[in-house]
């Protein structure tokens, strides 16, 4: 049977277990005797390298008589120099293609200017060489220099071919032609003209004159294209 004193001992030892709990859902249990220490586990992985360290100091000086050392690099840039003498002067080109063109063509323009046979009217500039030539011969002969035979697009510009007809006193050959299909007057481009300066009863070729030429009072007449005629080019 339990003894008096025993029975008290197990009293006090269930109200330390339990008082501390009373009134609580739960309860916590006396913590456990620590258990003991595990083995030691693998080795870790090698960390990341470290940051480079600081360059170490100059090494002692090498032996007399050594070897120089290679070239250190190229420092910056130094400032810009004083501007250098002019070189001598080239031989002159030939003149280019375009060069030689307008060469002639102002040759051309000043030997006419100085007979007076040369009219600038806006943008442009009538001129003759003075010479009797058939349709064909004029069209070439005013390409060869660089310009288009002579084609007044409004009255100022005839009263510029007209001046020049009146000083050589001769007929000249325009840069009108009849196309032979429709019977219409064209400029050489292809494109019907629109201003026109027909003497009275022109043009009345019925398709046999096919070119125009101007007479000295500044009118036109269709005309064959084989008769010799005063060049005047524009430019
Ligand atoms: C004549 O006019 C027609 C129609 O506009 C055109 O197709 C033809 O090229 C012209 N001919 C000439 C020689 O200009
Ligand atoms: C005729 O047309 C040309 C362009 O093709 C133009 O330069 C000229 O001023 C025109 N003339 C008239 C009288 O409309
Ligand atoms: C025709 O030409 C003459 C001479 O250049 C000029 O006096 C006259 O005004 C011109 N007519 C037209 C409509 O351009
Ligand atoms: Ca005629």
């Amino acid at each position: 049977g339990w003894s008096l004193s025993q029975l008290f001992h197990v009293a006090i030892l269930v109200s330390i277990l339990y008082v501390p709990c009373l009134g609580q859902d739960k309860c916590m249990g006396a913590p456990g005797i620590p258990g003991i220490p595990g083995t030691a586990g693998l080795p870790g992985r090698d960390g990341r390298d470290g940051v480079k360290g600081d360059p170490g100091s100059p090494g002692p000086m090498g032996p007399p008589n050594g070897q120089p050392g290679a070239p250190g690099r190229e420092g910056p840039r130094g400032p810009q120099g004083p501007r250098g003498e002019p070189g001598l002067k080239g031989e002159r080109g030939e003149p280019g293609p375009e060069g030689k063109k307008e060469f002639f063509f102002l040759l051309f323009l000043s030997v006419l200017a100085l007979k007076g046979l040369v009219y600038k009217v806006g943008h442009k500039i009538f001129a003759t060489d003075t010479k009797l030539v058939d349709f064909e011969t004029s069209l070439k002969t005013c390409q060869n220099v660089g310009g288009y035979i002579a084609t007044p697009l409004n009255k100022e510009e005839n009263d510029a071919v007209q001046g020049i007809a009146m000083e050589g006193n001769q007929y000249t050959y325009l840069g009108i032609m009849q196309n032979s299909s429709t019977g219409t007057f064209e400029y050489l481009d292809g494109t019907t003209v629109n201003y026109t300066n027909w003497s009275r009863n022109e043009p009345n070729g019925n398709g046999k004159e096919n070119c125009v030429e101007m007479y000295t009072n500044g009118k036109w007449n269709d005309k064959r294209c084989n008769e010799n005629r005063l060049t005047i080019c524009e430019f």
